[in-house]
């Protein structure tokens, strides 16, 4: 409770500051260099991690403070985590008392189950992402500073710090280039010879250091800890689970050390090496690099280069023993970028970011008083006057982050993206993949970034092959793979500790299958359906038929299930999560038994598994409506404790998937729509994420957008612990504390209002709210592989360009007729032609007791088919 006030008494110090902080800086008179929407710009430097600004090329990451007197550039690099391949831990069979679980829950015994599976099913939590270092750049410059300003272009992805200092302009643009593998670094004074720095690198890693070649460049070598664990002593030693970590407890339990992280002989050298290096590759003035870094005197302009490099050599190899040499790498980078000016290595950069985030345009209209006013300001103001240019700048931020974290060769955006500054973070800074995951690639395909899923297709592979082995040896089984919830670089299949509410769930396998198969549909790439997705969705299908079994009426469900991290009141009225069939479960199986199916035909391969799974999906237990008129979570109509729990993983079938559609299953429809009242509109940053989606998903505009002023909360730095998500001054997500899913959830979720096409037909404007009467959007993209441009007015659409990517039929559903110019249409009839447009029936649901409550309002539609030719641009117009 103390803890709770002392937060809420931070929380509101710091939004006094934060609201007082404008009239100090308006008369310093800063306005932003250019007219663009796409900006993030304040007046003040940041005070706190959470108030700098991101950059990242896919593999590097900074976040930049933009400190007068001391820039701070808290530098990541997307492969430094801690651990080994040979620290992951594997010690788990399940066989030998599988067959007593599972009859402790056929005899309602879920508590004692659960009890049963903390002690003996459980291993430990995953490896940690780290930090890399820090850059700081000391201005030996000093006297009262106007006209300060910090800004982020999200349209060219370079930061603009700029102020003036006894009569001189100084200017710093700092960009993360994917191209060159570097980070770019200018500095300028207006006047010559008036600036004058000190460069230094460092790490919070003790075995770091700092050392100097020529004249011109500093280096930082450390390596990352080889076993560092996120878990207390009391903690550990509470839940027995001593045995559990041999690096920090004897075989008698004793602790072999008063820490939890080791490094280098701690851990018998153990632990991933890291280099990064900083290069003045132009300027002038005077340059000198030594044991106290790099120091620059009497210069007008600089072009500093930082690049970084890990060990990490693939999964499977010891980073220590087996690993790439950093050094090598860094060389052979920093080299290349040298010989380029600071003009051609931002063109390079402009050229490969522009490519991308340049797809997508959204203009969403309206004018708020609030426009003119620096992004912090903004966002305190959002709640009580909507600011649509803001709403749009977030969107247009998701797709940044996407570009700036995920790119074909590197890591998959973790909880934080690549951004991360702690040794021990928060759930370890990996990957959470019963939502967090996933929800950070929602908006890959629709915002026209499908690219950027290259990193995350790796990984799946990656643990694919990793968890074939756990599906053997954890679970005996001959065929298939299997991942529980959390994942590393190291990729760890095994559950985590302590809580089987988290840690046992098997269903990322089919989770993941989705969106290759997903990228399938957007793409129409045969190609990748044949040798990515089929292979796994494969394996993934093959392990969750041997998993089934019967409930009692002889329908096939999971027999050991959670519900992601939510619990029930059991029939003897204790709480407990573990259950049998559970919703998410059956909804995932289902999706993937009916796609690989599908994939098999369109494939022409594995006739007998396709008749196997062709079975199993006709018994599979189908889904639920509860006494509530809710889709139910669990096979029984059980209770929860927690009725506003975060996760709404029960609503699977409505979004990500497709199985509950408002045309096709309409009573489960509206139960979604129940459910997701009982859960209400608060929650952390990347729930509200999820719900925008689900309420676009349920046609709700302006119910999704009432999330979405949710999730504009100012939240203060460090995170009010009370499961009150919002966004910090930067535009990152807080759970609270920051994690990234949240904003990757929001530009899905503002996508999903505009544009749907899970349903059989793509639907424009499904959930338009009523602020956003006017707008425009351009280079979204539907499955099908169409890229549609539009326009709308008075809520209803006017006009806009198809443009068909793949050929075949389209079939579009509007709330207005509309008119294709040059083609004939015709009003659409039966399944949809284009196989693209796939969707799932999931068949009746099962009633426990009472009827669906909640009944959404019926909107009329006109649905139309036109052929289309590859390449070709289709325009349309309201009738
Ligand atoms: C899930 C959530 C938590 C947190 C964690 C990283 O387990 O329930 O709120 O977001 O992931």
């Amino acid at each position: 409770m103390k803890n709770f006030i002392s937060n809420w008494v931070i929380c509101i110090a710091t939004l006094f500051m934060i609201m007082v902080k404008p009239c100090y800086a308006q008369t310093t008179g800063y306005r932003p260099s250019f007219n663009n929407t796409n900006l993030l710009w304040y007046k003040d430097s940041a005070t706190d991690w959470n108030e700098a600004l991101p950059i990242g090329n896919g593999f590097i990451g900074a976040m930049v403070f933009g400190n007068i007197q001391q820039e701070h550039l808290q530098l990541n690099e997307n492969t430094l985590y801690s651990g080994e391949p040979s620290l992951v831990y594997k010690k788990v069979v399940i066989t030998p008392t599988f067959d007593s679980v599972v009859g402790m829950i056929r005899n309602h015994k879920n508590a004692e189950a659960e009890e049963f599976i903390r002690k003996n099913w459980l291993g430990r939590l995953h490896h940690n992402y780290e930090p890399l270092g820090d850059l700081y750049l000391d201005f030996d410059q000093h006297g009262a500073i106007t006209n300060y300003g910090r800004e982020l272009d999200l349209e060219k992805a370079i930061i603009k710090i700029s102020y003036q200092q006894n009569g001189v302009v100084y200017t710093r643009e700092i960009f993360a280039s994917n191209p060159d593998r570097s980070i770019i670094i200018r500095l300028r004074a207006d006047k010559p010879g008036a600036l004058n720095f000190k460069a230094n690198l460092s790490s919070i890693h003790p075995t770091s250091k700092q050392s100097a070649v020529n004249n011109n460049t500093i280096i930082l070598k450390g390596q990352a800890p080889g076993y560092a664990e996120r878990r207390s002593f009391a903690e550990m030693e509470k839940w027995k689970d001593e045995y559990k970590h041999p690096e920090l407890y004897d075989s008698l339990g004793k602790r072999k050390f008063d820490k939890r992280v080791l490094y280098g002989d701690e851990i018998g050298g153990l632990g991933m090496f890291f280099e990064s290096r900083l290069k003045v590759i132009s300027g002038d003035g005077s340059l000198s690099a030594g044991l106290n870094g790099l120091t620059v005197k009497k210069a007008s302009e600089v072009i500093l280069v930082l690049v970084a490099a890990t060990s990490y050599n693939g999964w499977q190899k010891s980073p220590s023993r087996e690993g790439v040499d950093p050094s090598a790498k860094n060389e052979k980078t920093i080299t290349s970028a040298s010989k380029k000016s600071y003009q051609s290595l931002l063109a390079a950069h402009l050229t490969d970011y522009t490519k991308l985030f340049g797809r997508v345009t959204l203009d969403l209209g309206g004018k708020s008083t609030a426009s003119g006013l620096p992004t912090d300001q903004r966002i305190i103001a959002f709640k009580n006057n909507p600011d649509n240019a803001l709403a749009s700048l977030l969107f247009q931020y998701g797709r940044y982050l996407m570009i700036a974290g995920s790119r074909a060769g590197g890591q998959p955006n973790n909880l934080q993206g690549i951004w991360n500054k702690e040794v021990l973070p928060p759930w370890n800074s990996g990957y959470t993949i019963n939502i967090n995951t996933e929800m950070n690639y929602w908006p890959a395909e629709i915002t026209n970034l499908s690219e950027c899923m290259a990193p995350l297709f790796t990984m799946v592979k990656e643990v694919a092959e990793s968890g074939r082995e756990t599906a053997k040896n954890m679970y005996g089984r001959k065929r298939g793979w299997v991942v529980h919830h959390n994942v590393s670089i190291w990729r760890e299949t095994y559950p985590n500790d302590n809580s089987p509410r988290a840690s046992f769930w098997l269903m990322a396998g089919g989770w993941f299958s989705s969106h290759f198969w997903e990228h399938y549909l957007f793409t129409g790439d045969l190609n990748f359906l044949r040798t990515q997705a089929y292979p796994l969705m494969k394996g993934a299908a093959e392990f969750y038929a041997d998993w089934l079994v019967e409930n009692d009426k002889k329908q096939l469900v999971t027999p050991v299930s959670t519900s992601p991290e939510n619990n029930f009141t059991t029939v003897d009225k204790q709480i407990s999560s573990v259950s049998m069939g559970g919703t998410m479960d059956m909804a995932i199986i289902r999706e993937l038994f009916q796609r690989t199916i599908d994939a098999s035909e369109i494939l022409k391969i594995d006739e007998s598994l396709r008749n196997e799974l062709k079975d199993k999906l006709a018994r599979l237990l189908p889904f639920k409506i509860g006494a509530r008129g809710q889709l139910q979570e669990w096979q029984d109509d059980y209770q929860e404790p927690e009725p506003q729990h975060r996760h709404i993983s029960h609503l699977y079938g409505l979004y990500p998937g497709n199985q509950i559609t408002q045309h096709a299953t309409p009573e489960l429809f509206n139960a979604v729509a129940k459910s997701l009242e009982i859960r209400g509109d608060g929650a952390t940053g990347w729930s509200m994420g999820w719900k925008i989606n689900t309420w676009a998903r349920l046609l709700q505009g302006d119910h999704a957008y009432k999330i979405i002023q949710n999730l504009f909360t100012p939240v203060a730095f460090g995170g009010v612990k009370n499961n009150a998500g919002g966004l910090y001054m930067n535009l990152l997500d807080a759970c609270p504390p920051f994690q990234i899913d949240g904003n990757f959830g929001y530009t899905s979720g503002l996508a999903e209002m505009l544009l749907q096409s899970q349903a059989g037909f793509i639907q424009l404007l499904p959930a338009l709210p009523s602020v956003w009467p006017e707008g425009k959007v351009t280079g979204l993209m539907a499955r099908g592989n169409f890229k549609v441009d539009m326009q709308w007015k008075n809520r209803k659409i006017s006009s806009g360009v198809i443009t068909s990517l793949q050929g075949g039929n389209c079939r579009l559903r509007t709330s207005v007729p509309v008119k294709i110019e040059g083609v004939k249409s015709n009003l659409a009839e039966g399944e949809n032609p284009n196989p693209l447009f796939r969707f799932i029936f999931p068949g009746k649901p099962e009633k426990s007791a009472g009827t669906a409550v909640t009944t959404l309002p019926n909107v009329k539609y006109f649905t139309i088919d036109f052929k289309t030719e590859i390449g070709k641009s289709y325009h349309f117009i309201a009738e």
